[in-house]
């Protein structure tokens, strides 16, 4: 696949330092901010020939294997950016809300900036044991309350509002500003074009407002000739924005993306329409059918709440809608770009009790040869 350069520098030949020193031109930094990095972005857009073969119609699939940042989600993209910022202007602590992704990346940058910082997560087992690991060997204040995530949001606004500590959910700009270079990466990795079309989970709706912010800034520059359609993905039972108001008690097994009043609800109503997309649902089986997929079929493993963007896809295309889009594009092949959000590694406990569990056998050959179906 070709690789086609939005700016001169070539990642190629020079060291990748992280998304702000690559892409510097289109974010708001300057010579004063002191950048806090973890090398985070330049992650693989990869084929999936396998899931494009299951659509059984003329397609390019590509996944952005986003699990392959430094703490396993996009979320550094925006945090980088965030605690960044936070630092430059003269900030010691951070805080977020978080269902788990948001609250592993904030404490690993303020870690590394000498930044105190705390979480707020949601009760029980909505947060994946790798994201709550993550957040406490790096240091940070991990409080847990009864409630679920949006009411943790709401008191980390309220905090942050009265007290000297930055709010680092994706409400804080440099956040969408730091994950809109997911786009870049994309058309750069597809040769200078823009997929026809690009799906994405869709939880606080952060991710889906700063990839199209993205798109629609390199078509402004005139780095691109059009804009992908932008299809989100939430979890049946966590669609606030699919019905029209917010969830109270949100369920889904994908506890990323268990939020029932997202706070980027406006933009990514914005990026749906403006992009002559949609925002639809897909149920806790389709989910697991597409992670389980993803890991069997393809070698990739992500979290569940990043397989949404693929269910959506095969749901989608189920319902004739691939089609249609591609006669409203006048277009002969389709490209196709999820988002894979976060690492499957986060959430070992779903995986396994998705698959086959461990044969146990005595140590001994012929047992082996046994379970093998072998002839001894
Ligand atoms: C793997 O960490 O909200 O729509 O607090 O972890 O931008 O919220 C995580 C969200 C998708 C949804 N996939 O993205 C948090 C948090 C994964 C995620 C989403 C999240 P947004």
């Amino acid at each position: 696949m070709s690789t086609h350069q939005l700016l001169p520098s070539s990642p190629a030949t020079l060291p990748w330092r992280g998304l702000i020193h690559r892409y510097r031109d289109f974010l708001p930094v300057s010579e004063n901010t002191p950048i806090v990095s973890l090398n985070e972005g330049n992650t693989p857009l990869v084929p999936c020939c396998h899931l494009a073969d299951a659509l059984r119609t003329d397609v390019e699939v590509f996944v952005k294997y986003e699990g392959l940042n430094p703490t396993g989600s996009f979320k550094d993209r925006g945090m980088t950016m965030a605690v960044s910022k936070a630092l430059e202007e003269g900030s010691r602590a951070v805080m977020c809300a978080s269902t788990g992704n948001t609250s592993a990346s904030a404490a690993a940058y303020a870690a590394r900036a000498g930044m105190t910082c705390a979480v707020l997560i949601p009760s029980g087992k909505n947060v994946a044991l790798g994201k709550l690991a993550q957040a406490s060997i790096a240091g940070a204040k991990v409080i847990r309350i009864a409630g679920n995530f949006d009411k943790a949001l709401e008191m980390v606004k309220q905090l942050t509002e009265r007290y000297p500590i930055t709010l680092v959910n994706s409400l804080n700009p440099y956040r969408i500003e730091g994950q809109k270079t997911g786009s870049f990466e994309i058309v750069e990795q597809l040769g200078g074009e823009p997929p026809d079309l690009h799906c994405i989970p869709v939880g606080n709706a952060g991710n889906i407002t700063a990839y199209w912010k993205g798109y629609k800034e390199l078509h402004e520059r005139g780095l691109t000739d059009r804009r992908p359609v932008m299809w989100g993905f939430q979890a049946e039972g966590a669609a606030p924005i699919v019905h029209g108001k917010p969830v109270p008690e949100p369920e889904t097994i994908a506890t990323a993306i268990r939020i029932g009043n997202p706070a980027s609800w406006k933009q990514a109503e914005a990026a749906r329409d403006e992009s002559h997309g949609l925002i639809d649902m897909v149920t806790d089986g389709e989910i697991t059918e597409a992670y389980r997929m993803l890991a069997s079929r393809e070698g990739i493993f992500c979290e569940p709440a990043s397989a949404a963007s693929v269910a959506g896809l095969l749901k989608m295309n189920k319902l004739g809608r691939l089609e249609e889009l591609r006669k409203r594009l006048g277009k002969k092949t389709l490209r196709i770009a999820c988002v894979l959000t976060g690492h499957g590694l986060k959430d070992p406990s779903y995986a396994t009790e998705c698959a086959e569990p461990p044969v146990e056998v005595p140590t001994d050959m012929a047992a082996v040869l046994e379970c093998l179906g072998l002839e001894p």
